[in-house]
């Protein structure tokens, strides 16, 4: 299988493999609703729309086909039939609604009804990248949960990122610990860490993937800088995946491709037992779409 290399081709993929059911927690949202009308008619999402029943069709009006051909499962907490949804196999991806983040978070890191697997949950962010001249798919993670995670945590973050990249058909993810430099000090903690987890991939520890760090930004993505450097390692300057120190540094750099760099995004909590989307309000039609697209494509491994 080749690598998905932009998001045309996410959801020809994703079309591929679908359509799965996508259960819309609290779906009385019209963002959220918009995203899962989209999916459906792309033939990504088979929508499961979670909540009470009378909101979610006024929030829907005027989305016929939606409400034609969805399942409305009209419930009182509907977070909590979510998860229990997901839980039984009932819908394949959770997305989330009329709902905050931490509220959907919670019940799903809840140790008895929610969906742990004894992993770390952490967010995985793809967007276009044409440095290289080319387009190419290019992940950031973790930006949107582990707020100041450790080395261990850190592990597991490359690990659950190695393995998006591989269901999107990277055969050896390039992985770049980031920081802001390639140096190592002691005064800069990440460098450490990042030192340490290349460290870890050079005995194996991360499988067919090659982990190197610490990179600053331009030598992670751009040849020209990596050269200039110095730096001669497989990931420098052509990294597939750019594992930042902590979630401020994920959240800019996500921001920043997006709205700087003009690119789509997708984003997808993983470690759950199923795909966890948690689209935010400002984020584009296409972007809640490619979310869903790349939920298909990840829970399809
Ligand atoms: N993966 C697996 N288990 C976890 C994780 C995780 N990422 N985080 C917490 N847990 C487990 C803990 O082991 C513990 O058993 C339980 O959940 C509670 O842990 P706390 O008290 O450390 O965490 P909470 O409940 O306060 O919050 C967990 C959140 C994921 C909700 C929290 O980390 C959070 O709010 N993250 C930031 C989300 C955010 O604001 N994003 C904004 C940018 S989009």
């Amino acid at each position: 299988m080749s690598a998905v290399l932009s998001f045309a081709e996410l959801r020809q993929r994703a079309r591929r493999l679908g359509p799965k059911r996508v259960g819309v927690v609290m779906a009385d949202d019209p963002v959220a609703l918009g995203a899962a009308a989209d999916a459906l008619r792309l033939g990504l999402a088979l929508p499961v729309l979670i909540g009470d029943e009378g909101n979610i069709r006024s929030a829907a009006a005027g989305q016929d086909e939606l409400l034609e051909k969805a399942e409305i499962v009209a419930v009182k907490d509907a977070t909590e039939a979510g998860v229990a949804m997901a839980k039984a196999g009932r819908v394949d991806i959770l997305l989330k609604g009329h709902l905050r983040t931490d509220e959907l978070l919670h019940a799903v890191l809840d140790k008895t009804a929610g969906l742990r697997t004894g992993r770390l949950l952490s967010d995985v962010l793809i967007y276009e990248d044409t440095l290289s001249g080319g387009t190419r798919l290019v992940a950031i993670t973790d930006g949107g949960l582990n707020i100041a995670p450790n080395l261990e945590q850190k592990k597991q973050i490359v690990l659950n990122a190695i393995e998006v990249l591989r269901c999107l058909g990277f055969e050896r993810p390039k992985i770049a610990v980031m920081s802001a430099t390639e140096a190592i000090s002691e005064a800069m903690p990440s460098t450490l860490d990042a030192a340490a987890l290349a460290e870890m991939g050079g005995k194996g520890e991360f499988g067919d993937a090659d982990v190197f760090g610490p990179f600053a930004l331009d030598n992670a993505l751009l040849k020209s800088a990596a050269e200039a450097k110095g730096i001669r390692n497989p990931v420098a300057g052509q990294a597939d995946c750019m594992v930042v120190p902590s979630i401020e540094a994920g959240n800019l750099l996500g921001k920043a491709v997006k709205y700087l760099g003009g690119s789509q995004c997708a984003h997808v909590v993983v470690g759950a037992k199923v795909p966890i989307l948690i689209p935010s309000r400002v984020e584009s039609a296409d972007d809640k779409v490619n979310a869903i697209a790349l939920g298909v494509v990840y829970g399809n491994r």
